[in-house]
């Protein structure tokens, strides 16, 4: 299976988030995906790995208010004479379209999250001409951006820009599998009332885990998708052992509703010791969820969201590959 990748990503290093406060220095890292990159050399798939297409930066609309992609790119602008130390924080939410200030815009951050946006695309485009699967490398991540903000170190929202270059070509229905241990706020929004889109999420209970405010179970859609978004918070410490049955769970409603296509959001922040974790995965896990999520026996595209040990990410995606091979 093609493992999308692009060096682009590297020219997107954020500074600092600021945490009630007190800025850390940002864990969205180069070294992510670099680490994945070089665990690939010596393997099946040092040789599948290819580069994106390029895609019109007018795609952003099929998921993003045309408002907020001009956002972007005027406050990266303005981050190099206004921001601190060249990037841009927001004041007030109403107004500045991010959700936190853990999602800092630098000139040039709209460029290479149109990149990252471009490997979810050619993903996608890679398993509608046939491959029964590929793993975008995807930086930034994407599953906390809205229609018209940012977020949870999240710009344009990759797996909601899959879907939608999906059912652009004509499929019908298609279904979204988010196991970041974050809940996908912004997927979940974009197609809350999309009879099309079947949303369903593993993640830590709001009540400890980002964001505090979204992942509810009780969230399920509404007007035409109504039922059509399904969230599965679980306690913090989760091992596999509790893992395996919500995935299960998962994948029943995914098959019962005859999806054409499944994207899979993964992160490896699932991890045990990932810095914003709280769940207890290990890598060979990782293997276990790609040969369940092949069982579904849909076309995956499998794309990279969080998880911020490098190591982790490397040896989870390895795994991950292994099973969806
Ligand atoms: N300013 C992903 O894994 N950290 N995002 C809390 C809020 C946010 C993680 C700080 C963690 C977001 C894609
Ligand atoms: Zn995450």
């Amino acid at each position: 299976m093609p493992v999308v990748y692009d060096p682009a990503h590297r020219r997107h290093s954020p500074r600092v988030e600021i945490l009630y406060g007190r800025p850390l220095a940002h864990p969205e890292q180069p070294e992510r995906v670099e680490a994945v990159r070089q665990a690939l050399v010596g393997t099946r798939w040092e040789g599948a790995v290819v580069s994106p297409r390029a895609y019109p930066l007018e795609l952003a609309e099929t998921v993003h208010d045309a408002a907020y992609v001009v956002h972007l790119g005027e406050r990266g602008v303005e981050a190099e004479s206004e921001g601190l130390d060249g990037e841009w924080f927001p004041y007030v939410f109403a107004r500045d379209r991010s959700l936190d200030t853990g999602t800092p815009i630098q000139r040039g951050t709209m460029e290479v999250a149109w990149a990252s946006a471009c490997v979810a695309l050619t993903a996608t485009d890679l398993v509608r001409e046939g491959s029964h699967a590929a793993y975008g490398l995807c930086r930034p991540p994407g599953h906390h951006a809205s229609r018209g903000a940012s977020g949870g170190y999240c710009y344009f929202n990759n797996a909601a820009l899959a879907a939608a270059r999906l059912m652009a070509r004509g499929v019908e229905q298609v279904a979204i599998l988010d196991l970041d241990i974050h809940h996908g706020n912004g997927t979940q929004d974009i197609f809350w009332r999309d009879e099309r889109v079947l949303y369903c999420s593993i993640h830590g209970e709001p009540e400890w885990a980002y964001p505090p405010h979204t992942g509810f179970a009780g969230e399920t859609g509404a007007g035409a998708g109504a039922g059509t978004t399904f969230n599965q918070p679980l306690p913090q410490g989760t091992t596999w052992g509790g893992y395996r049955p919500a995935l299960q769970r998962a994948l029943e409603r995914i098959v019962s509703r005859s999806s054409s296509y499944l994207v899979l959001s993964q992160g490896f922040d699932t991890h045990e010791g990932d810095r914003w974790g709280g769940f207890l995965l290990h890598a060979e896990d990782y293997a276990e969820i790609g040969r369940l999520v092949r069982s579904a026996c849909l076309p995956v595209v499998a794309l990279l969201e969080g998880g911020y040990e490098p190591a982790n990410l490397a040896a989870g995606s390895l795994a991950l590959l292994g099973g969806l091979s």
